[in-house]
């Protein structure tokens, strides 16, 4: 229970607040992946995130989430959306897909390995980053110019 509540603080960070401000485009995925607060998210952010958030949700500790695992990992996901609204923006879609078990399940043995999770960083990154600059920002969501 207590490993639950800390995921959702950490996957969540403030949701009211968030909801009471304008959402600038991002901002939510802003919120949780950037982690030294610059403005950008480089691919070294974004693994170094994805490797918490896979022992967040490895409740077993073997450095793999089965199926089971990942129905608490989607759920969380999910309500986590529900909560961003606005503040999601236009990448939300893809930004879930990243995610999920069948994006991340390289060896389709129905389980993601650490390795697997990791290893699909820069790919998810690179489907992220719109605008192939190099980093994720407030840029990358929102309206298309
Ligand atoms: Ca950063
Ligand atoms: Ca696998
Ligand atoms: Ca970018």
């Amino acid at each position: 229970m207590t490993q639950i509540k800390t995921l959702a603080l950490a996957l969540t960070l403030v949701p009211g607040i968030a909801l009471a401000q304008a959402a600038k485009p991002g901002s939510h995925f802003l919120e949780n992946w950037d982690l030294n607060d610059d403005g950008a998210i480089t691919v070294e952010e974004i693994t170094t995130r994805r490797a918490d958030v896979f022992y967040m949700f490895d409740v077993d500790a073997n450095d793999a989430l089965d199926a089971q695992e990942y129905v608490l990992f989607d759920e969380t996901r999910a309500a986590d959306m529900q909560n961003a609204g606005e503040a999601a923006g236009k990448g939300a879609h893809k930004v879930q897909i990243g995610l999920t078990l069948a994006f991340n399940d390289f060896d389709a043995d129905g389980q993601v390995s650490k390795d697997e999770f990791i290893a699909r960083s820069p790919d998810w990154f690179a489907t992220i980053d719109r605008n192939a600059d190099g980093v994720i920002t407030s840029a990358d969501f929102g309206p298309m110019n």
